[in-house]
């Protein structure tokens, strides 16, 4: 793997995976498995941010590792690990806290969101949660971090803390970059146009796990838009639902939106709806069934989390190790 870039990126299971994760996410770490050096990982120190059932918080690591595999991560070419067996994580992330600024974390737009979100628990780990996002991607000396348009504000964050901390100290971190492509970027809820696909709002959100006739009831029930000219035709701003639409059916389908419109031609929102869904049943029947074939294999799954968490610490330790002797911290 020498010489190549590397990835890092990761995903909270605090709930079950959904097409925005996979478009926005899993998919470009699978697709660009063989060009980089890749490591991802389940995030569950971040899912605590908000109060979790503990037993389904366990049993969603597991789900979340099978759906990793199911998608396409090849634990040979990816390192897949859980967060929380590596401690350096946290270590790390106490120690950026100190170089990190309130009015920093104050801005951050899913800080804002969450905290109206959770009224009632708005916990310090909410409010720092970039920091430990930043520690993920740093520990790693990641160049590239494949998330969704949604997380660029968090990478941003943590190149300005990275830069911060390489002035002080020398050079410590790689600078990374957020990695994405146009259609998947930001997939939107099909009930709600206007806000991104997320498992909050359950009606228009698509689980990996759906059965076919649970995804298809879910774009027949897609919101489109009130224009008169109805016509299947790529405009974010005028046609926010069948934008959303069109994307999803070109991320899943590899067609570009002029194909798109050529194909729907004269055909009306009643074709188009139907069409995006079956496309994305199929692109996910795949998924499902292995899933459900992996989630059964428990010896399996463990195997891979823990070769995965021995391989990151190693890593991750090297960072940690530099970090503390810059700071001023005796060596163990
Ligand atoms: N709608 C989306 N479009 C494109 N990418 C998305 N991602 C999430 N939603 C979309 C990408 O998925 C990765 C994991 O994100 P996360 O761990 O922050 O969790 P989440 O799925 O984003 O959380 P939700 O669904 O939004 O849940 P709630 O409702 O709890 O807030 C990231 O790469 C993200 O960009």
């Amino acid at each position: 793997m020498e010489g190549k870039k590397r990835t890092f990126s990761g995903i909270q299971p605090s709930g079950d995976l959904h097409l925005g994760n996979y478009l926005g996410a899993i998919k470009n770490w699978v697709d660009f498995q063989d060009e980089f050096d890749n490591i991802y990982c389940i995030v569950d120190m971040h899912t605590i941010t908000v109060r979790q059932n503990p037993a389904d918080l366990r049993r969603r690591c597991l789900e979340q590792l099978a759906q990793y595999l199911a998608c396409g991560l090849d634990p040979e070419k990816s390192i897949l690990f859980i967060q929380s067996h590596v401690p350096a994580h946290a270590e790390l992330g106490w120690v950026l806290g100190c170089y990190t600024q309130f009015g920093e974390l104050s801005r951050m737009t899913q800080f804002k969101q969450k905290a109206q979100q959770h009224a009632d628990n708005i916990t310090g780990g909410l409010f720092t949660y970039p920091v430990l996002m930043a520690a993920d991607i740093l520990l790693y000396q990641a160049d590239l971090v494949p998330v969704g348009e949604d997380q660029r504000q968090h990478v941003e964050l943590c190149r300005d803390i990275a830069v911060r901390f390489n002035g002080i100290y020398g050079d410590t971190f790689t600078l990374p970059e957020v990695l994405n492509r146009k259609a998947g970027a930001r997939v939107m809820g099909l009930t709600t146009p206007n806000a991104k696909m997320s498992k909050s709002i359950p009606e228009g959100c698509v689980l990996l796990m759906d059965k076919p006739e649970d995804i298809q009831r879910k774009f027949k029930r897609a919101v489109t838009d009130s224009d008169t000219e109805r016509c299947v035709r790529f405009d974010p701003v005028a046609k926010p639902g069948v934008s959303n639409l069109m994307q999803i059916y070109s991320a899943v389908t590899e067609k570009s939106y002029d194909e798109i419109e050529a194909e729907f031609e004269g055909k009306g929102y009643g074709a188009f709806k139907p069409a995006v869904g079956d496309a994305v049943v199929e692109r996910l029947r795949p998924i499902r069934e292995e899933a459900t074939r992996l989630l059964a294999d428990k010896v399996y799954l463990e195997s891979i989390y823990k070769s995965g968490a021995e391989r990151a610490s190693y890593l991750a330790n090297k960072t940690l190790r530099k970090v503390y002797k810059k700071v001023g911290f005796v060596a163990r």
